[in-house]
């Protein structure tokens, strides 16, 4: 085998096992979102570099000063209101419907893009933001439905007087474990994984990529190294949105 050294042999490699793979599972994270104007966890101007805001979005403060949790929470809901797919979430929906592939996407967002966008198979590691669920009757409710008690700083509660909790996985919260080995399957079945925009260090996500078949192909595309760079074939420290479009246009025209 040979390898390539600049990145357009590297984009064409993999546009080659894209367009010979028969399943593609996807792990993607917040960074992938970033193009679309959220912050991740590691942008320097992200909510979460304040100490205060990663202290309050917890379960435990949730459960003990859901006043401190909305305060926090709310800033993050309400700036998220706006949003659009970028080119990223674009290039994965089309490789699904526009090519006919068979594509898993395990997502660590919550922000519900890659369905905007059109892909079909998600599965939300971490829960999402469409939801919030009563704590005291598991009642569902739209989050939209509650966005003016959050805009007046109030906090949502359901018709039987219980609190209301956003479909997010909390730090602290266990995940769906149902949902989790779904994803597990979709690695293990993979016969070309993405990872896109995540620094896989948050856990138990990274370890989905323990479950890859040993040879099945790897591309991480993230600005940062993350400790996988070493197993991948190949790595891109680039924009996913600058990347993962050009990739999969080549692997459809082969040009
Ligand atoms: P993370 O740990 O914040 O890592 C994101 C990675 O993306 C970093 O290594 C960045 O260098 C990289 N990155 C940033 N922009 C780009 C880009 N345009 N192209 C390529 N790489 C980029 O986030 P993870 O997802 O790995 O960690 C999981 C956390 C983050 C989960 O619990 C998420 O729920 C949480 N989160 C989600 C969102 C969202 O839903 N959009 C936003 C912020 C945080």
């Amino acid at each position: 085998m040979s390898y390539p050294f600049n990145r357009e042999q590297e984009i064409e490699a993999c546009a080659a096992f894209l367009q010979s793979a028969s399943k593609i599972a996807v792990l993607s994270g917040a960074g992938i979102s970033t193009e679309s104007g959220i912050p991740d966890f590691r942008s320097s101007n992200g909510l979460w570099q304040k100490e205060e805001v990663r202290e309050a979005i917890t379960r435990s403060c949730f459960s003990r000063q859901p006043e401190r949790f909305y305060y926090y929470f709310s800033q993050l809901f309400l700036s998220w209101t706006d949003i659009k797919p970028n080119q990223g979430h674009l290039a994965l929906a089309d490789l699904e419907n526009e090519q006919g592939k068979w594509v898993g996407i395990a997502t660590q967002n919550i922000d519900g893009l890659h369905q905007v966008a059109g892909s079909k198979q998600v599965i939300e590691l971490h829960g999402n933001l469409r939801h919030a669920v009563c704590q005291k009757c598991g009642t569902a409710k739209v989050m939209n439905g509650i966005k003016e008690k959050l805009e007046n700083k109030m906090i949502p509660l359901c018709d039987c007087g219980g609190i209301l909790k956003p479909k997010v996985v909390l730090f602290g919260d266990p995940l769906d474990m149902q949902e989790f080995r779904k994803a597990q399957i979709w690695m293990a079945q993979a016969d070309l994984i993405f990872c896109l925009g995540t620094s896989l260090t948050v856990t138990p996500a990274n370890t989905l990529l323990q479950h890859r078949r040993h040879d099945s192909k790897l591309v991480i595309i993230n600005l940062e190294a993350t400790p996988y760079d070493r197993e991948a074939d190949y790595v891109f420290h680039a924009k996913v949105g600058e990347i993962l479009p050009v990739i999969v246009q080549k692997s459809q025209t082969g040009d």
